[in-house]
């Protein structure tokens, strides 16, 4: 079974991401009937906002880091920047050629995110969609791990495949998402009914995964709860307390309701010290390997043989969908 996954350089990676994504990539690679693992930094998918020259590169060049950082083994996964395999944004634009202005405008993320461009919404925001479906259908990947927020898009890049597979002949593996079901939506410290995002302006929303220790304890402890004072799992009445739930419970290991039956007579305050603590926990060693791997050769040698690897996959998948749909001259 091929895998796919990437993740956009459009912020400090945050702990949705590594709950949401990058941990459950890390479980997934030891897996026996995962034969090839692809993981990406989606720097094409990151200018459909504007983004600052300087800091796009920084933050691929800090995404590659912290996946190696996270304890992504370069032995079983083959990490590249989107950018550097052309033939991405080559199926991204025949896909756009294939679906629909309407099915694009109704993706929550695109409307979510349409509202907070203040310098107008770059058409590559609406296409998102089909260059992620680009992404994932040039390798034929039969699964793709990702947070519950894409499950929407991963929907979507099916749609295009069948329907780009009934009128070119099969051509595609059709996808399944791949959702872990702890961590699969972590939500903001600020707002608990929106989902933690790197790019919130608010950095109280958010716990980077390179936030000083200190910081990351004090945003914890000053996550918006509730009145109530009871620790209970209930996403629509106590949805702060509900997302500390989450956390820890992926930190530590522990199931949900283990953790609710532990703390029934704790505070609020003892019950966020913990959560703080044992986030604290999970951070340290990724932030010390992160310093070590940052200023690192190794970060270019792996970039190097996962850039090689990609082109050769996609490059003979382009090849195909090209002869299928008419495109140049006819290849062998
Ligand atoms: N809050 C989250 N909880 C769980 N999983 C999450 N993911 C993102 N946020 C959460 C998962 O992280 C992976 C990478 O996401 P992305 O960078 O490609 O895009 P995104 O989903 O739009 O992530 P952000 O952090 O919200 O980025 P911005 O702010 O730039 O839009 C995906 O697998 C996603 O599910």
């Amino acid at each position: 079974m091929r895998l796919i996954s990437g993740i956009q350089p459009s912020g400090n990676i945050t702990l949705g991401n590594y709950l949401g994504a990058i941990k459950n990539f890390v479980k997934l690679q030891d897996r026996e009937d995962i034969t090839d693992f692809l993981v990406f930094v989606a720097d094409m998918h990151a200018i459909t906002v504007p983004q600052d020259k300087q800091a796009l590169r920084q933050n691929i060049k800090s995404l590659v880091a912290t996946y190696l950082a996270c304890g992504l083994n370069p032995e079983k996964v083959h990490i590249f920047i989107q950018s550097e395999v052309p033939a991405h944004a080559q199926l991204g634009w025949i896909l756009q050629c294939n679906g629909y202005i309407g099915e694009l405008e109704r993706m929550t993320q695109f409307k979510d995110k349409k509202e907070k461009q203040v310098a107008g919404v770059s058409v590559g925001l609406l296409t998102y969609p089909s260059l992620m479906a680009g992404d994932i259908l040039l390798y034929d990947s039969d699964a793709v791990p990702v947070g519950q927020d894409q499950k929407q898009h991963l929907e979507l890049t099916r749609t295009l495949a069948e329907r780009f597979n009934n009128k070119y002949g099969d051509t595609f593996v059709v996808p399944e998402p791949f959702i872990a079901e702890a961590g699969a939506k972590v939500m903001s410290l600020t707002e608990p009914t929106k989902k933690m995002s790197k790019s919130d302006p608010n950095p109280k929303a958010y716990i980077a995964l390179l936030d000083d220790i200190n910081i990351v304890k004090k945003k914890i402890r000053s996550a918006v709860t509730d009145s109530d004072g009871k620790i209970a799992y209930d996403t629509v009445n106590k949805p702060g307390i509900s997302n500390l739930l989450t956390i820890l419970s992926c930190v530590t290991n522990t199931s949900i309701k283990d953790l609710v039956e532990k703390y029934k007579d704790s505070n609020y305050q003892q019950f966020k010290d913990d959560v703080a603590n044992a986030v604290a926990l999970e951070l340290e060693p990724i932030q010390k390997r992160y310093n070590e791997l940052i200023n690192s050769p190794k970060l270019d040698e792996v970039l190097n043989e996962g850039r090689d690897y990609a082109n050769y996959l996609a490059n003979k998948k382009i090849a195909k969908v090209y002869n299928k749909v008419g495109l140049g001259r006819k290849t062998k």
